[in-house]
């Protein structure tokens, strides 16, 4: 039996489906069936008498994010009554690879912004597709979504109706099967991993159980997410020490809370925050900035680089102008990327910072391969701009030897589908992966439960104020809970 048989032809090998999946792993689960007995044949549950859950409404509704700017909500009802439902993210500093967000650009509406036209494609063209089809068959799911839209940026229906719909149906899978996201979710992961060595004829990898990522905070903010003069985006805190997640945040609002005092004290502002809750001081330069974050680590009673760590948003491709870095905050400066490089390792040589985010611009290839020569043994260079979560872009880097990890944003592909596929090409490239929240976020939390289910390395959500980020900060404190306490209690 071909479990992929249903999947429309192209997206079938968009999604890298042309092989029969017959292990006993991957068939579980999928397209309802499970595999029973040693021989490994394949069982309809239905035909067992166990009901299988179908898709029967999908609502979507224009809501609002942490900016206040209109958003997509989906929500899928099953048969069973189970629900799921998923809101959308948005970025300010958005990378040009990155999948459509669809807006109406009615002038009249939300200055243009309103997603009145991607709520229709979701309940007008996505829904008369899904309606009928069991919600854990992810992979198909996505398949028929892509198959609608089947452009390189998505751009017919927009990634925002897209990637609602391809996450509702996941959250409601999981509640139709009475298991926690992340279970749910690592399910799939394992089969996406297994499909993908088989397909690449690579050795299968061992897929960790459920883990808890380790932070990465964002402390001050600059660049496009606050009203300051920083030129690199994010000075963030990861507490790469501590004994568990909860301690781990427990140092994290240590440490943001002294930041706030030694700003103040110094006469810079402490308590007004940027998009992502990060103070947003007018600083001198960028380097009296990770001077504050340090200073603050050691007033938290914290040893900087031992217990908590330094990372580096810069987010170079907002002030690259095709030719040189132009770096306001430090007396308009304008460097090469060779000149970029050099900036970066004198940071490097100073401070315990042990990741640099986009330190050059998405196209700067070039650049990227010798600042990851230079610096990638000594630090974890992430791509965000440089990737956007696409899979050819990140197969990309591997073979350049571009960049040592991948940033992971569920919104700059825009299925769950191509989500697993960009982390898969990541890891068995060798990098590791941090998922990461958008600059613009609402109290959806499924990102947290998908860095747990894949063992990210790290999680990027922002500062630990504004409830948009708590969401998610929260729900890891509920998970490692759940992860320590046996079944059942
Ligand atoms: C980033 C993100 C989150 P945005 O650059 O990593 O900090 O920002 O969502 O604006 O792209
Ligand atoms: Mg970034």
């Amino acid at each position: 039996m071909r479990w992929f048989a249903s999947l429309p032809g192209n997206a079938a090998a968009r999604l890298g489906l042309a092989l029969p999946v017959d292990s006993r792993h991957a068939l579980e689960y999928v397209h309802g069936f499970r595999v029973s007995g040693s021989t490994g044949s394949a069982v309809p549950m239905a035909a067992r008498g166990v009901h299988l859950a179908t898709i029967a409404h999908v609502h979507a509704l224009e809501v609002l994010d942490s900016r206040g700017r209109p958003t997509v909500e989906v929500e899928i009802v099953c048969d069973d009554g189970a629900r799921g439902r998923a809101i959308l993210p948005s970025g300010a500093s958005t990378g040009a690879a990155e999948a459509c967000e669809l807006r109406d650009g009615d002038p009249q509406r939300y200055d243009g912004l309103g997603v009145q036209r991607a709520c229709r494609n979701v309940e007008e063209k996505i829904a008369p597709a899904i309606v009928g089809r069991n919600p854990a068959e992810q992979f198909a799911l996505d398949a028929v979504l892509l198959e609608l839209d089947d452009t390189p940026q998505k751009t017919a229906l927009g990634a925002n109706a897209i990637l609602g719909v391809s996450l509702a149906a996941a959250h409601a899978a999981a509640a139709s099967q009475g298991v926690p996201l992340y279970r749910h979710l690592h399910r799939l992961w394992s089969q996406a991993r297994t499909r993908a060595t088989q397909q690449q004829g690579r050795p299968a990898p061992s897929v960790p159980p459920p883990a808890m990522p380790t932070p990465m905070t964002n402390m001050i903010s600059g660049g496009l997410h606050a009203g300051g003069n920083l030129d690199f985006q994010d000075y963030l805190v990861s507490p790469r020490g501590a004994p568990d997640y909860a301690t781990g945040l427990e140092w994290i609002v240590r440490i943001y809370n002294r930041l706030g005092r030694l700003l103040s004290e110094a006469g810079y502002e402490g308590r007004l925050v940027g998009d992502e809750g990060g103070y947003g001081p007018r600083l001198a330069n960028n380097r009296q900035a990770v001077e504050f974050v340090v200073r603050a680590i050691e007033a938290a009673g914290l040893m900087p680089g031992e217990q908590v760590t330094i990372c580096l948003d810069v987010a170079a491709t907002h002030f690259f102008d095709g030719q040189h870095y132009r770096l306001a905050a430090t007396g308009d400066r304008s460097l090469s990327s060779d000149d970029m490089i050099d900036e970066l390792e004198s940071l490097v040589d100073v401070f315990p910072i042990d990741s640099i985010e986009d330190g050059l611009a998405e196209d700067d290839w070039e650049g990227w391969q010798r600042l990851t020569a230079r610096l990638g043994s000594r630090v974890r260079l992430v791509g965000d701009d440089l990737f956007t979560t696409n899979p050819r872009r990140i197969a990309q880097g591997v073979e350049r030897h571009a960049a040592n990890a991948a940033l992971i944003k569920v919104n700059q592909i825009g299925t769950l589908t191509e989500t697993f596929a960009a982390m898969d090409t990541a890891l068995a490239g060798g990098m590791t992966c941090v998922v990461s929240a958008r600059s613009g976020e609402t109290e959806d939390d499924t990102i947290a439960d998908l860095a747990v289910a894949t063992a990210a390395d790290q999680i990027k959500i922002g500062s630990i104020v504004r409830s948009e980020r708590l969401a998610k900060y929260n729900r890891l404190l509920r998970i490692e809970r759940e992860l320590r306490t046996p079944a059942g209690k």
